[in-house]
């Protein structure tokens, strides 16, 4: 399931790109027409299905051309996150599709705005919505990259593989104070680890309410991985790398309070649910590793 909605989501991304080309020197499907006269007809629906199948033969055609062709060329040349969606001239924040090593590829949010761009988000809140979730919803991600989401634990941990990663976050609450907190080291590990968070390096005006959680699985509401003798997801109706239970809580309900919403401890407390959280990481270059010691 995971795969397909994956793969539906890329696919989207290469019809938008190859469609407008004609990458066959003619135009391949035309959807916006399809069955507009004749909507109640059955074969209507029959001549979506073999419109779907067919799309859906070509863009696999294409994704495998495609992962060869980064075969042919060596990892350097993928397009991994969004720091090499920078490199290759996109400015502009918005949705992308990346292509990490050992993927078919997947689209992600890239915050071309923040200190320089080339942020891969990996959690983005900016209205109320839903994030008191399942393992397997945070595992493989939810929402729409447009408002409020979480990637998935295992395309953070894919990214965070592929290098050194540093880890910014943005907050708002709700009298429109903003504060972030930065860590230069950042790592999901594996499912076999429960995505074991790892941070260090703290830099910022919000306060570190990671430090806490440094070395902590992943626990949702149906997983309790945490440091406590009761369920720390549920009890605070969130889902995080909690340890006893946190200082941090953005995947905590919308609005709640008593230490249930999306909390940052250090910066306005468990009383004060923030407005906006944004999650976003990218990877060290060369010329700034200098002044750093790789791991
Ligand atoms: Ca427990
Ligand atoms: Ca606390």
């Amino acid at each position: 399931m995971m795969l397909k909605i994956i793969l539906f989501a890329t696919t989207l991304g290469f019809i938008s790109t190859y469609m407008y080309e004609e990458p066959f020197g003619k135009p391949i499907i035309n959807i916006n027409n399809c069955c507009a006269t004749q909507a109640i007809n059955n074969h209507c629906e029959t001549d979506k299905q073999t419109l779907a199948i067919n799309i859906s033969k070509i863009l696999n055609e294409y994704n495998q051309r495609i992962e060869k062709l980064f075969q042919s060329l060596g990892t350097e040349s993928r397009i991994r996150d969004c720091q090499d969606i920078k490199h290759v001239g996109h400015k502009t924040t918005g949705v992308y599709t990346i292509y990490p090593d050992g993927t078919m590829g997947f689209p992600v949010r890239c915050d071309m705005d923040t200190v320089d761009g080339g942020w891969t988000v990996i959690q983005r809140r900016v209205s109320n919505s839903d994030f008191y979730k399942t393992w397997n919803d945070y595992q493989i991600g939810f929402g729409n990259l447009s408002n409020n989401f979480w990637l998935g634990n295992q395309q953070i941990h894919t990214l965070t593989s592929q290098g050194w990663y540093e880890l910014r976050v943005d907050l708002k609450s709700v009298d429109d104070m903003t504060a972030y907190a930065a860590y230069n080291v950042f790592a999901v590990g594996s499912v076999d680890s429960g995505y074991k968070l790892t941070v260090d390096g703290y830099s910022g005006n919000a306060g570190d309410s990671l430090a806490h959680h440094n070395g902590r699985p992943f626990s949702t509401k149906d997983r309790d991985n945490d440091n406590y003798s009761g369920h720390c997801a549920q009890a605070y109706t969130g889902a995080w790398w909690y340890g006893k239970c946190h200082d941090s809580n953005l995947n905590g309900k919308y609005g709640a309070t008593a230490a249930k919403g999306p909390v940052w401890e250090t910066f306005k407390g468990n009383e004060g649910p923030l407005k906006i959280t944004e999650m976003k990481i990218r990877r060290w270059v060369s010329k700034r590793r200098n002044s750093y010691t790789p791991q």
